[in-house]
Order: C-alpha cells, then sequence, then structure tokens
C-alpha cells in the first residue's frame, strides 16, 4: 500500500501538474495535505483555490476523508482572515451542471470585501 496523494496523481489533472509545480500559480499557502493559490480569474478581492495534493474528482469523494474536508475548511478560514476581513464564502462546484470545470476537487475562497448576492 502506498501512500493515497502520490498514488491518487493523474498526469493527466490540471490541479495535479500545479500541486507538483509543473505549472506556476500564486500560492499563499501549502502544507502536507493542501496548497492554496489564486484562482487565475478572480471573482471577488480574494479569490483563492484551496485544493488537496491528493487527486480526488470532486467533493463527494473528499467526503469520504472527512479530516481532509475539515483541513480545507481550516485553510480557508486562515486564507480570509490572512488576506481579507475574516469573512468569506467557500464554494466546491460539483458537477458540470453546477460549473465544475476542473475535476480535481478545490474549494474556492471569494473574501476581501462585500459580496454581491448570488455572486459566483
Ligand atoms: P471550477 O469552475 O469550480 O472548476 O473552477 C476552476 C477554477 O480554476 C476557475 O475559477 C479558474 C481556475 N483556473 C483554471 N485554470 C487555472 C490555472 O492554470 N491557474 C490558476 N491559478 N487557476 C486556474
Amino acid at each position: 500500500m502506498g501512500d493515497t496523494a502520490t498514488d491518487s496523481r493523474d498526469p493527466d489533472c490540471l490541479f495535479c501538474r500545479i500541486v507538483a509545480g509543473e505549472i506556476p500559480s500564486e500560492r499563499v499557502h501549502e502544507d502536507d495535505q493542501v496548497i492554496a493559490f489564486k484562482d487565475l480569474h478572480p471573482q471577488a478581492a480574494v479569490h483563492v483555490l484551496v485544493v488537496p495534493r491528493e487527486h480526488r474528482r470532486d467533493v463527494r469523494e473528499l467526503a469520504e476523508r472527512p479530516e481532509l474536508l475539515g483541513h480545507v475548511a481550516s485553510v480557508a478560514g486562515d486564507i480570509a482572515s490572512d488576506l481579507g476581513d475574516g469573512d468569506f464564502r467557500l464554494i466546491f462546484n460539483t458537477g458540470e451542471s453546477a460549473g465544475q470545470t476542473v475535476f480535481h476537487v478545490h474549494a474556492h475562497v471569494l473574501a476581501g470585501g462585500p459580496l454581491a448576492e448570488g455572486e459566483m
């Protein structure tokens, strides 16, 4: 049995490649479980993606690892405090019809100012 984070890597996955450092990103946090980097197309003053290192398709699969899901939420809160006023919106687009375009689970952290109702 190997390490899940390494074993689960998908060479065709954009976010696996960002996690591996093969594609550059503007990282604001990293630890042994997740990385967080600025979204390429920001929808708010602070728009960061928190991405587990291990490849899981969406939050339904991430829910199989509740401690990792909790860690994603905790890191999101820290980022909102570090880069904004502490308040934030946390979004997991899940499935194509919900707007998911990258099928490696990621949490959008939107913060840094008043967010419009229904935004993102
Ligand atoms: P979603 O639609 O929920 O799957 O969100 C994917 C997000 O990923 C989208 O807001 C744009 C962002 N994104 C896509 N490609 C890149 C990239 O190469 N670098 C960064 N920093 N963000 C990316």
